[in-house]
């Protein structure tokens, strides 16, 4: 597999210094969520709070004891009531349309073209490919001790790999998740993927990443002592890298002994 240079602009994959919006969108799904952020939840909130704001100035000011030295005993106003019931509740059904929406199209897998299974264990991940679509192995990715940090290389201390997982631009990846000891939750928010790691259970999600590069998540489910310490690492490659990945990669992996009821890929479950 070519080295890529590392020509991410920042917050592209991994958090920026003085960031305060998202990381960079690489998923359609995750476009979808910063578009419901942005376009219609940051809006909403924005001219409440303004309409909040200017009623309590209006109140001060209005009827503070010197403009309003004796108070009104009004304690009903029927229209009042019913307006300021009906119209948050219309706010919330326009909220709702986009939201239900961007819900379906994260829960309903698409056909998958890649699967990956993950097993997250304390304090570490595991990846296997099914051999059905050329893998047939697994591997398990811990956090790259600070002394083997490679600025150079791109390397970026708590959230590099020794091994990362693979996957190839512009397909959709199936990703099974599941934990073998206690809840853990695989997050990456590029992709806008963040799904629990249940032990005994199988979730689902799905991404297509629309660009190259080295895209980081975090465990997001305090898991125990090393929670902070179990970083992913998702290396998004054009196909042919990722065919030649996964050449290298068998014959790299294939003495860890494969977790056999892994090897296939399971159905899609809706
Ligand atoms: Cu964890």
């Amino acid at each position: 597999m070519a080295e890529q240079a590392n020509i991410q602009p920042p917050g592209d994959g991994k958090p920026a210094p003085g960031e305060i919006g998202m990381q960079l969108a690489n998923s359609p799904i995750a476009e979808e969520i910063h578009f419901f952020h942005n376009d219609v939840l940051l809006p909403i909130i924005t001219l409440i709070s303004l309409f909040v704001l200017a009623l309590l100035i209006y109140v001060v000011w209005r009827f503070n004891e010197k403009a309003n030295p004796v108070a009104s005993r009004t304690t009903h106003h029927t229209l009042l009531e019913v307006a300021w019931t009906i119209i948050p509740v219309m706010i919330l059904v326009v909220i709702a349309i986009p939201s239900f929406r961007l819900l379906t199209h994260q829960l309903v897998n698409p056909q998958p073209d890649v699967t990956v299974k993950v097993t997250a264990n304390q304090w570490y991940w595991s990846y296997a490919y099914p051999k059905d679509q050329g893998g047939g192995f697994s591997f398990d990715s811990l956090l790259k001790p600070e002394d083997q940090i490679d600025p150079a290389k791109g390397d970026i201390w708590l959230l590099s790999v020794d091994n990362e997982a693979v996957v190839p631009v512009g397909k959709n990846v199936l990703i099974e998740v599941t934990a073998s000891d206690v809840i853990h939750s695989f997050t990456v928010p590029a992709f806008g993927v963040r799904i629990d790691a249940v032990p005994g259970r199988l979730n689902t999600a799905w991404f297509r990443a629309e660009r190259v590069g080295v895209y980081y998540g975090q465990c997001s489910k305090i898991c125990g002592k090393d929670h902070a310490f179990m970083p992913i690492a998702v290396r998004v490659v054009s196909e042919k890298d990722y065919a030649d990945w996964l050449a290298q990669a068998q014959k790299k992996f294939a003495s860890v002994p494969a977790a056999g009821q892994f090897a296939e890929a399971s159905p899609v479950r809706n």
